[in-house]
């Protein structure tokens, strides 16, 4: 019989990408999702639908501790992914509280049901490039301090050592990835990269004017989340647990992403770009470079998709998206 995994955040931009990996691997694939509504074009159901009857979900939440201890003791999987979080950097700064409760108890849930009923399984946690923070050091590898700024970083800081001290403490196979941005046509639009080739498409197609968006020059390392998640299944199948850096060594500007995001529809980004400063967070991370090394060494992992392949794959996704949606 196949392996069994579980994922948190089943629904989720990584969370489907991983359990379509998964399943193409042989695993027994199992989700936990909370129940929440789904706005249009950005339903989370639809990222599952075409492998809705080979998934098995329950609903539940990580920061209830009863319901995740009823989920992996009925299912006892030999791999826990846990990647449901609280994602938003910006929100963060507005839900401090919600950090604490789904980011920081959530993990030390599941650790601690693992330690005290199923050992054995070996357990992934997606931690943050965000915990760079003010970075001390370029590129950043395992070895780069963590110098966090927003809620969000800080409380992925706090799982990220719940995590190592789960692994030393108690002896569990435990991983952390540290994955840099990374992205794919099914990214919600509260992220910087999909709601700009959202707009491409809506402006493309005539239905919106102009893209407000916040900080132009803020540096980022973009990957594409399906290579990510092969990173994240190749963390489980080493003889020993550790922490790697998963990103593609290069940085680019919002900017750069607008201008060849635009360029692809024949269109200037200067004509339709305007800041907001609504969009300015309360304390920005500049530039976040990942050095990938370690990965490539140890896993054997590389990044297939490099930034304008990554753009032009939303770009088209979005076209044609739009491009329905307008019929
Ligand atoms: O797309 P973003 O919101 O992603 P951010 O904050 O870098 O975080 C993402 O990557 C992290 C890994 O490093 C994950 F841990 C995290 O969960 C998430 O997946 O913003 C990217 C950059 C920021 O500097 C932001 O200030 O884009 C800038 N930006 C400029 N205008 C904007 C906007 N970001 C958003 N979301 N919306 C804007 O209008």
């Amino acid at each position: 019989m196949g392996k069994k995994a579980l994922i948190t955040g089943a629904s989720g931009m990584d969370g489907s990408n991983l359990a379509r990996f998964l399943l193409k691997k042989g695993y027994k694939v199992y989700g936990i999702e909370r129940r929440v509504s789904c706005d249009s074009g950005n339903c989370r159901h639809n990222r599952l639908s075409d492998i809705e009857n080979e998934i098995e979900i329950f609903i539940g939440d990580i920061r209830d501790y009863n319901r995740m201890f009823e989920i992996i003791n009925k299912v006892k999987p030999d791999e826990l992914y846990h990647l449901a979080a609280l994602s938003q950097v910006g929100i963060s700064f507005k839900n401090e509280f919600e950090i604490i409760d789904s980011n920081i108890k959530g993990t030390v849930n599941l650790l601690h049901i693992l330690k005290n009923i199923l050992p054995e399984c070996k357990f992934f946690h997606a931690s943050s490039s965000e915990q760079f923070g003010k970075v001390l050091k370029s590129p950043q590898n395992e070895n780069t301090p963590f110098n966090p700024v927003s809620p969000y970083a800080i409380g992925k800081v706090a799982c990220f050592f719940n995590v190592k001290m789960y692994r030393n403490a108690y002896n569990l196979f435990t991983c952390n990835s540290i994955t840099f941005n990374h992205e794919c046509e099914h990214r919600p639009t509260q992220f910087v990269t999909r709601k700009i080739t959202h707009a491409v498409a809506k402006i493309y197609h005539g239905l919106q004017d102009k893209l407000y968006l916040g900080n132009l020059d803020a540096r980022r390392d973009w990957g594409y989340s399906p290579d990510y998640c092969r990173a994240f299944y190749l963390m489980l199948q080493q003889n020993k647990p550790d922490d790697y850096v998963i990103a593609t060594g290069e940085t680019h500007s919002v900017r750069e992403f607008c201008k060849i995001a635009f360029n692809k529809v024949g269109l200037n980004y200067k004509d339709y770009v305007e800041v907001d400063p609504k969009f300015y967070r309360p304390a920005e991370v500049n530039v976040l470079t990942g050095d990938y090394s370690k990965a490539k060494k140890v896993l054997g992992w590389e990044p297939k998709v490099k930034f304008e392949e990554l753009i032009s794959k939303m770009v088209d996704y979005d076209l044609e998206l739009v491009g329905k949606e307008n019929v």
